[in-house]
Formats: C-alpha cells, structure tokens, sequence
C-alpha cells in the first residue's frame, strides 16, 4: 500500500515538459511608459516633450485626434497604481522618467522639484510596497526644447542625456538599481521622424537612422559610465538598454535564405547590440552600407565610423540586455535592390512575410511564441551569453474587454517559450514584463489599441480601473511559477 501510495505520488509530482517552473531567481513585473499613462502635461512645472507639441500642433497624427494630456492620469493616480501591481504580487515595476518634469527644458540647469517629488513618492510606495522599481530613463518623450537645434541629430545630444542620466542616478539611485538608458532605439531612430519634432526637416533617409543611432550610442555609453565612476560604488545597481527585436526566421534551408535572415537580425538587432557588446557595428552592416553608399555616388558610407576611443568606450557597456519582444517573419533572400536614392530599408535588403498558418492578435502582428525562444537563443549565441531581461511582451486588443481570454492564452504561449529557453536552451534570463499594467496611450494609435492588464475607463474623470481576466491568470503564474 505504502509503495503503491508513493508511486502514485512519484507519478503526480515528476516533471514533465509542460511543469517546467521559472527559478527562484525569475523575476516577473509590468511595464509602462511616462506618456502613456502620466497624463498631468503641464502640471507643476512640467516643460514641453515632443509628444505633447506633436499632438498639439497635429492632432490628426494619432487616429483618434487623442493626445497623453491626460492618459490613465498617473501623475495623480500612483498610489492606485502601486496597489494594483501589489494585487498582481509582480516582483518590480517598469516605468519611465518624463524628461522634462525633471529638467522642464531639458537642461540639468533646472530641476523642477515637485517632478523629483512625484518620482519619490511613486518609487517609496513602491518600495514599501516590496516592489522593486526599474526605470527607464528615455521612452520616447525628448524635450522638446532640443528640436530647435537638430535633436538626436546634433551630437550635443549625447551631453544632454549624459547629464540628465546622472541626475537621475543622483536623485533616484539610493533605491532604483535597475537603470534602462534607452526604449527601443530603433523605434526612435526609424519609425518616426517625428519622435523629435522635427516633422518640417528634410533629413535624407538612410542617412538620418544612421546618424541617430549613432548619437543614442554614444548616449547610452556616456551615462554607462557616469554610473560606474561616479555611482556603482555606492550604488550598486545594473544599467542596460532595451532593445526591440522582431524575430527573423529563414524562410527556407537554402543558405541564401539562411545569411538573409541573419542579416536582418543584424541589421534590425545588431546595429544597436554589437556596438554596445563588441565596440562596433557588425561586419554585414558595415560591409552592406558602405557598398550601397559608393554605388550611390557618396564619397563615404552613409553609416558614421566609430573612432578606437569611442569603441573602446561603447565596449561591454552593459550589465544586461533588455529585450522587447512582439512580433515574429518569414525572411528570405531578394536581388540587390536598384542604386538610387539611398534608403535603410533598402540597405537591409531580403524580403519578409509571415506565414499563414501564424495565428493574428488583434492589432499589429502575429502569435509564433517560437520566434521569442529563437531570439533569446540568438542573443545567447550573439552576444556571448549576457544576462537577458525581457522588458515587454504583451497582447494587443481593440476592445478592452474584461474576458480577455485571447490575452491569457497569448501570455501563456509566450511564457511557455520563456521556460523552454532556460530549461532546454539554458539562455541566462532572468525577467519577463507584461507590456502593460493597464491601456494607455498607444502612440499613433491613440486610445484605440489595448494592451492593459487592468482596463482604464477613458471616458471618465476617475480614469476607472478594473482588473481583466488575466490579472488573475498572471496572479497564479508569479506565484505557482507555472504556466
Ligand atoms: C513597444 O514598441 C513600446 O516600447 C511601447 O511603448 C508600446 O506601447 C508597445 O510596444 C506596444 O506597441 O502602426 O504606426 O502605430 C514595440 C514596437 C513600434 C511596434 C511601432 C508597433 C507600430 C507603429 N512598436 N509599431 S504604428
């Protein structure tokens, strides 16, 4: 009876592929975004970013005439924030800095306290709480003071954030030690032009992505290491940098189709991660964007050269990668696109689809959990093994809806994929983020895209927040450690 009662209890407890659980060192949270849910615009002091002027002066530029002034109304609403996140028991919480509600125009020569004072407020409550909080110094919301000289594009750029990163490292670091510098870079520096106000500029495409990236770089490293001279001693905390990454899968075994979609991925993922972990550009870039340029009648490549000092300074500035993950492609090869007017896009060169059978969400992309495992073991193989934070991944829906059963089953699919990369691929990371604890402002895409675990009443004043179905399911998973 006893050998038959244990054999039973043998049989019910061994794992299976499905039981894997997320170690003890796993740390799950939720992320936001400053604009997206702060709202309070010009409260106390607040200065003007490029978000606020953009959906000022062009209200057309979201599709439903929205704007941030107001969004989830965080600027008022923290403590709620705080308890819902305590609900979730998430172990950290990602949100941004709004530059100017620190520094109004940007400039380290004003600090506008009562912005100090919100940040304090949120990360003690957080903290006393016990949920750790991890900050994203830049998401998106540049002063807009900058424009007026160029932007990322004027190289004064990398002192400016340079000077704001250490401010905040000064004001925040005695109990925030998880620093991102950057949100996506490539978003930044390729899907808008308008990210820096600078809508009226003619500055010629396969240049300006080029020229930007180069300056966030350069940014990025500059407040890396500000915070080991003047800070990690006291500090002692971790800076990284969020990178997005679409997962590029050859679309076929034939070796051309195979290079292809590695040189996507290094065109898309390396052009940001290579500098920071080996010092420079990858070869293919470098290779690719010169070529192109001479065809082009340039006299040098249309890609900025990083001298030895700056390389030598880019090298193994980081404690960690940050990786946003949504969306996955089939990628195969394509002839060499026509010499004429230089574009990225074209320097990028293959072709891209996706394939049928790849289950829609409910906005932009597709559901292929596989393409997250393959981009963690890619960034393992990459980038010799580095710590790997997943710092989004989210489900999109039009509706808001409580029954959010489309969103659970993305979560699950998408954590599933998270355990088989530790458990069968032993890539080192350490974190996963729900993109995001509620909707919120969405971009381009105003209020009409919805990714919250919490749905926000944007109709009224109180900005109501109701938790969905899924805050139960992601509740379950932090503490069974289970899918
Ligand atoms: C992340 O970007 C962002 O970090 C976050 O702020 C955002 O809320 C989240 O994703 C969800 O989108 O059709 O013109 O609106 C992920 C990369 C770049 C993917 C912009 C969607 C669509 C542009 N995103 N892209 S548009």
């Amino acid at each position: 009876m006893k050998l038959l009662l244990s054999a039973i209890l043998l049989y019910t407890i061994s794992p299976t592929k499905s039981q894997w659980s997320f170690p003890d060192d796993f740390k799950f949270g939720v992320a936001t975004a400053a604009y997206q849910i702060e709202g309070g615009w010009n409260a106390d002091g607040k200065g003007v970013n490029v978000w606020d002027h953009l959906t000022h002066t062009n209200p057309n530029f979201t599709i439903d005439n929205s704007n941030g002034d107001i969004a989830c109304d965080s600027y008022h609403k923290w403590q709620e924030d705080v308890q819902m996140l305590k609900n979730l028991g998430v172990d950290f919480y990602r949100f941004s800095l709004s530059w100017t509600r620190i520094l109004p125009q940007g400039f380290a020569s004003e600090i506008n306290t009562a912005g100090v004072q919100y940040y304090n407020n949120l990360i003690d409550e957080l903290i006393a709480n016990g949920i750790e909080p991890c900050v994203t110094l830049f998401h998106w919301d540049s002063p807009q003071m900058f424009s007026s000289f160029g932007g990322y594009y004027n190289p004064v750029f990398v002192d400016l954030f340079a000077n704001y990163a250490r401010i905040a490292f000064k004001l925040f670091g005695d109990r925030v030690k998880t620093w991102i510098t950057f949100n996506e870079p490539k978003v930044v520096c390729q899907d808008y032009n308008e990210f820096m106000g600078l809508v009226n500029e003619v500055y010629p495409n396969g240049v300006i992505e080029y020229l930007c990236t180069h300056d966030l770089l350069k940014a990025h490293a500059e407040a890396y290491h500000i915070y080991d001279n003047e800070f990690r001693a006291q500090q002692n905390g971790k800076v990284g940098i969020t990178l997005n990454f679409e997962w590029s899968e050859p679309a076929s075994v034939k070796s051309e189709d195979v290079e292809a979609a590695e040189q996507r991925r290094q065109f898309e993922f390396g052009l940001f991660a290579s500098p920071i972990v080996y010092g420079n550009y990858p070869e293919v870039v470098i290779k690719r964007v010169a070529h192109r340029s001479k065809r082009e009648g340039f006299p040098h490549s249309r890609l900025p050269k990083f001298t030895l000092t700056e390389q030598l300074k880019l090298k193994g500035t980081y404690d960690f990668i940050g990786l946003n993950h949504y969306n996955s492609w089939l990628v195969k090869a394509s002839p060499e696109q026509p010499f004429g007017e230089p574009s990225y896009d074209k320097d990028v060169g293959t072709e891209r689809f996706v394939d049928p059978s790849w289950e829609d969400t409910e906005w932009d992309g597709k559901i292929a959990p596989f393409g997250l495992q393959n981009s963690l073991k890619w960034i393992k193989a990459t980038y010799k093994n580095s710590l790997i934070l997943i710092t989004e991944n989210g489900y999109p829906d039009k509706t808001g809806t409580l029954e959010d059963n489309r969103r659970i089953n993305f979560l699950r699919q998408y954590l599933n994929a998270t355990l088989q990369a530790i458990h069968q691929d032993q890539v080192n990371v350490k974190a996963y983020t729900v993109w995001s604890l509620m909707d919120n402002f969405e971009w381009a895409q105003g209020f009409t895209v919805k990714f919250g675990l919490y749905n926000v009443d944007f109709t009224t004043n109180e900005r109501t927040r109701t938790a969905k179905k899924s805050v139960e399911y992601y509740r379950s998973v932090i503490k069974d450690r289970v899918v």
